[in-house]
């Protein structure tokens, strides 16, 4: 069975929320979120750079919580989730999966590395303002792309639905922002998801 090593609120989230849509058996293996385990031989064995998820698949195991969804689609989904691959909706559907993580949560992450590597009295609430501000830029992309939608895909939810999701729930906790109501409304509707719900909670 596939096992995913998870710590609640963070980027297994989308592994979860993946396995959950496509009905994949799945059992999930806390682990210690502590930057001291993280750095165990044991640990960076599973993520070279100490980082989590990670999940493995019999023999395999995979670090990247967009290349754990798309492993999935492509071993046990059965085309559902993506559209057809070297398709025009299929390089829409690469664009907003890589944007979610690469352009959209790099910000957000940084406002999480700023707080917890320098000590309170030196952070500087101008980078985390510049960090924030760079999220919302892309906030606003997706808010004139989801206007008169329900999906990055149009009708079609797809796992560049879920890969977005997790960096909303980010942006709600690191950047929040009433002004942009067609993505909060998109996120809000995510969230009807059973799938979405029971990643949101897993391992609480
Ligand atoms: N691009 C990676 C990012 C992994 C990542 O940043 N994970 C966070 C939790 S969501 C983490 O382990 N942070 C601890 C750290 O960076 O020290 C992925 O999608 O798996």
């Amino acid at each position: 069975m596939i096992k995913l090593y998870h710590v609640p609120g963070t980027r297994g989230i989308r592994v979860i929320w993946a396995m959950e849509e496509l009905g994949i058996p799945y059992e999930i293996e806390l682990i210690d979120f502590s930057a001291e385990y993280r750095e165990t031989p044991e640990w960076r064995s599973k993520n070279p750079v100490g980082k989590v998820p990670a999940m493995e698949d019999g023999d395999l195991t995979i670090f990247e919580s967009g290349a754990m969804v798309q492993y999935l689609l492509d071993k046990y989904g059965e085309g559902r989730l993506q559209p057809v691959p070297g398709s025009d909706d299929h390089a829409r559907y690469l664009q907003w999966s890589w944007f979610a993580e690469s352009t959209f949560a790099r910000p957000l992450g940084e406002i999480v590395n700023h707080r917890r590597a320098i000590p309170e009295a030196f952070q500087s609430e101008r980078s985390i303002n510049e960090m924030q501000q760079r999220a919302h830029t892309c906030l606003e992309a997706l808010d004139q792309h989801i206007a008169n939608q329900p999906y990055l895909l149009g009708d079609s939810f797809s796992a560049a639905d879920i890969m977005m999701g997790y960096s909303l729930y980010i942006c709600d906790l690191l950047a929040p922002t009433d002004k942009y109501k067609n993505s909060a409304r998109y996120w809000e509707h995510l969230q009807t998801h059973s799938g979405c719900r029971i990643a949101l909670t897993a391992g609480r």
